[in-house]
């Protein structure tokens, strides 16, 4: 595709920026949603990003960097702020009554709060080798229907998902399965409106088509299986019949590499390699949620082999090899990583 066909592609043209006068904020957004269970769920999730928001930017001043000392499920060492933000998170859903379990990165079985509609996975603070750094970090969420399945259910059943990204601002972006809309909260500024609100600023966003950016931890190019090399060693060549030579940004934060590729467009991911055989994030309450975005955005996300949304977990903190990104994008990786390309 050449780049002038790219560009005439590229939705986000008029997105990128906040009209004035056009301020909506998120309580009365999700105020129009028919469904009151689910809208109170969201309500609570955005409430607890907004506290993390406050954390995070108070840093070493609100006393919340460094080790606990403690090891999660995942056998990794937990941050305070990964503790804190897990607490906020769920006792903000355990008040709605409409949520009926939470599962998270932090906890090894999930938390039941007894009657409500609906149950939550989330990883409250991902990206957390950033967190001491002063580098974007985030929250991601999904929302599954209280059914048979609990929480193994596929992530096509999930009635809403999202995430926070705390950055240079915070934004919340959320997905009911049919539109993707963006929200950036409102700072203590006597210059700009809504503090403390979260503001509908990136209504409708659309994932381009294809995108020039590819984001994933090089350093581990010789653990990677045969296809993935070869998809990294194409993509990298300057004379690509599938588009422009691509430029690498990996944060290693999923949220903030994602939400950039969503804006932007491109590619994210985090795949198989000989020391991690189903890659390292996690199924349920990372990788679902940002396919649920990106597929209602109009991008992609595989293992590889078959949609992310279309797996079917058999537990809790299962992991996945993941790719997600711009449609084209992703269908060249997954032609790569079936061999079907070389
Ligand atoms: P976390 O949830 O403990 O923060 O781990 C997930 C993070 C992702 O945000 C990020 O893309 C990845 O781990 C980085 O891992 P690596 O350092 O192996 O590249
Ligand atoms: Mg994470």
């Amino acid at each position: 595709m050449s780049p002038d066909s790219q560009r005439s592609q590229n939705p986000r043209e008029s997105q990128d920026s906040h009209k004035p006068g056009d301020v909506r904020t998120l309580a009365s957004y999700l105020d129009a949603w028919a469904d009151d269970g689910l809208a109170s769920t969201i309500r609570a999730v955005a409430g607890a990003c907004a506290e993390i928001a406050g954390l995070v930017r108070g840093g070493a001043l609100a006393g919340v960097l460094g080790e606990t000392g403690g090891v999660n499920v995942q056998g990794e060492r937990v941050q305070h702020l990964d503790d804190l933000s897990n607490d906020l998170l769920l006792k903000a859903l355990e008040r709605t009554g409409s949520c009926a379990g939470y599962a998270s990165e932090e906890m090894e079985f999930a938390a039941t709060f007894g009657e409500g509609a609906y149950l939550v996975t989330s990883d409250p603070l991902d990206g957390s080798s950033n967190i001491d750094v002063n580098v974007s970090i985030g929250t991601i969420f999904g929302v599954y229907p209280a059914g048979p399945a609990g929480f193994l259910a596929p992530g096509r059943t999930q009635a809403a998902a999202g995430y926070a990204v705390y950055g240079p601002s915070t934004m919340f972006v959320i997905t009911n399965g049919t539109t993707v809309d963006g929200f950036t909260l409102g700072p203590e500024s006597p210059e700009i409106p809504g503090a403390g609100d979260f503001l509908l600023t990136h209504p409708g966003i659309r994932c381009p088509q294809s995108g020039s950016t590819y984001s994933i931890n090089e350093g581990y190019h010789d653990r990677w299986p045969p296809g993935v090399r070869a998809w990294n060693d194409y993509i990298k060549r300057q004379d690509l019949a599938d588009g422009p030579a691509m430029s690498l940004r990996y944060v290693g934060s999923m949220v903030s590499d994602a939400h950039r590729t969503l804006l932007k467009g491109g590619i994210y991911l985090y795949p198989e390699d000989s020391t991690a055989p189903n890659g390292k994030l996690r199924l349920g309450y990372e990788c679902n949620p940002l396919a649920l975005v990106f597929e209602t955005a109009g991008g992609a996300a595989t293992d590889g082999r078959r949609a992310i949304l279309d797996i079917v977990p058999s537990e809790l903190h299962q992991r996945t090899p993941v790719a997600i990104g711009s449609r084209d994008n992703v269908a060249l990786y997954g032609a790569f990583h079936s061999g079907e390309r070389e």
